[in-house]
Order: C-alpha cells, then structure tokens, then sequence
C-alpha cells in the first residue's frame, strides 16, 4: 500500500468521517467534481491496491523492486555508514529490506505514517527481518512536518519514498513534500524516491485499466466507501472506471463516469450527475529524468543518480543536498 497522506489517511482509528464528508460534498458540488485520492485506502482500498500491485499490466512495483535490487549496491555506496533510514509512507517490508540490505550498518528504520497499525504492521515486519536495527515507528501526517526521534539525531537520514507516491500529488505539491522532507531530515540528508517514466500511452492505459477490472473495483470502492461510511446511496452501476492519459500534464487520471443521469443523496444534499459527467478521483504524473532534476531542484535537492530498468519503465532516484 502507498502510504502518504495525500494517498491514505484513512485507515487509522480516529474518526475521518467528518473530513471525508467535508471532502465530498467540496469536491462533489464543484463545477468539475473530484474526490480526494486519499479515500481510496480504507482497508479495502488497500487491499485492493495490494492486488493491483500484483497485476501483470501494473508494471510499476516489481520494475521498481528489480532497480532496488539490481543497484541497491551502487547507491548504497553514496551513503554514509550508521544512516538512519526514514520511510515516508509505510511499505510492506520488501523494499526497504533490499536498501537496508545493501546500506553500511544502517542505524534505525522509522516508518512514518497517518495509519498507526499500517506503521506497526511495517516496524514489525522489518523487526523480523533485521533483527539488530533500531526500529521507531511515527503515526504522522508525513506531507506535514513532523519530529524525527531522539534515538536518530546523531545519525545520518537517509530518506526513503517508493512506489511513485510522488506522481499523486501535483507537480507544486511534490515540490512543497520534497522541500519539506528536506526541512524533516536535516542538512546533509540523502533522499531514495522511486517515480515512474513518461512512456507510451497504451502501456500506461493497460497498468490503470487492467483486464481483471481490478483498479476498477479500487476506483469504484471510493464510491462504496462513501455509502458504508457517509451514508450516502451511490448507486454502483451507475458509474464506471474510466482511465485517461493526459500527455499535456503528463498524468495518468481515473475518474468515475456517470452511464446515466442521476441524483445521489449525501450528508443531507442531493448531488446530481449529467450522463457521463466524470468524478476525477486520481492523478498519476509520469516523470522524465529532465523533470526530476528539475523537480528535485525546486525543492533544494540535486540529483546524484537516476536508476532505470532496461526498458525504462521506472526510475530510482538518489537525491543530496
Ligand atoms: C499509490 N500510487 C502510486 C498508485 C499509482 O500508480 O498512482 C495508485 C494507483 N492507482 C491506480 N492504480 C494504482
């Protein structure tokens, strides 16, 4: 599962449905409706996200784990020995065990995110499989700033941000997570972020609409969720997963598309939809390697070294200060 705010946010014990119902009813009364990305992961949403990884369209999380294989060496070798490592967003375990794998004596892991038991799910996991490292789990909000445990100050950070996560936000609010994640990790800071290429539009097309329908039913449960927790009476048939290339802005989007006119009552409102007037619930900005230097750049990093697949598919950036 992904992990950021912008993306989760969703699945921990507090009550989010207020937020969640103030999210809609913004979202869905504007001229052009959209819904948040992050009320995708409730724990459905994740699960299903977690099949979707396993998708053979959706190349994008075994392509990475090939490139962190492949070179954990040669960018572990711009690190310095006893780093501290910062995962924004809680993984599964997979990925970070090959970085922790290749790093010099790695000090710490800490896993950041908004879902306390997603965080311990991943403190734990990495508990097992390095059994001598210091493991420091935050529930926090990582696209905001937050406070690195005491254990860490003396050790050197070293940022940790796959899957992508960062084609979800705008290009302005990447820039403001990068900055920001700099400020979090200190000066001299190093930053691992995982981001997929700019590639021919039907490849991305089959990865956002797989055959099985299963980033379908993902999209879909967004509208689920909104019934079950909102009280709403979204009627699923009427609506469909639809999966677009956007090559001006250079994102994948999902909406949901109405088949029909219709009416749909929530939090006391009625929301009407036209025949096939879109929810936009999902952006998915593909990069160039130009673009993350740039991007990179705004946020005051510099780029030490790009990382692709042999069919550049996905990339593995090293980021300094
Ligand atoms: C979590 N995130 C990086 C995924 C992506 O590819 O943008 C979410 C996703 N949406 C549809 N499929 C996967």
């Amino acid at each position: 599962k992904p992990g950021p705010a912008e993306t989760n946010g969703s699945g921990s014990g507090d009550d989010h449905r207020p937020e969640m119902l103030a999210d809609a009813l913004a979202g869905l009364k504007a001229p052009r409706k959209t819904l948040p990305c992050k009320w995708l992961y409730d724990v459905e949403g994740a699960a299903l996200f977690g099949e979707i990884t396993r998708l053979p369209e959706y190349y994008p999380t075994r392509t990475e784990i090939g490139i962190l294989r492949g070179h954990a060496a040669e960018i572990a070798a711009h690190v310095p020995a006893h780093a501290a490592v910062v995962e924004f967003g809680s993984g599964d375990g997979e990925k970070v065990d090959v970085l922790l794998d290749a790093l010099e004596a790695p000090s710490a892991y800490v896993p950041v995110d908004i879902a306390p038991e997603w965080v311990a799910e991943a403190a734990s996991k990495v508990a097992v499989s390095h059994p001598d490292l210091e493991v420091l789990p935050i529930a926090a909000d990582f696209t905001r700033e937050f406070g690195l445990p005491d254990q860490v100050e003396a050790a050197p950070r070293l940022g940790f941000f796959p899957g992508s996560t960062i084609g979800n936000f705008t290009p302005e609010e990447a820039v403001r997570f990068l900055a920001r994640a700099r400020g979090t990790l200190g000066e001299d800071a190093m930053f691992v972020m995982g981001a997929d290429l700019v590639k021919p539009r039907e490849t991305l097309v089959a990865a956002y609409d797989d055959a099985a329908g299963v980033t379908a039913r993902f999209n879909l449960n967004l509208l689920r969720r909104l019934n079950r927790e909102c009280g709403a009476d979204f009627d699923l048939d009427g609506f469909e997963h639809v999966a677009e290339w956007n090559p001006e802005l250079k994102r994948m989007e999902m909406h949901l598309r109405a088949r029909r006119p219709q009416s749909v009552a929530l939090g006391g409102e009625r929301i009407d939809f036209a025949e096939g007037e879109t929810i936009h619930t999902e952006n998915s900005h593909k990069y160039t390697e130009e673009d993350l230097h740039r991007l990179a750049g705004r946020a005051g990093w510099q780029v030490q070294g790009i990382w692709t697949d042999p069919a550049r598919l996905f990339s593995v950036s090293l980021l300094g200060q």
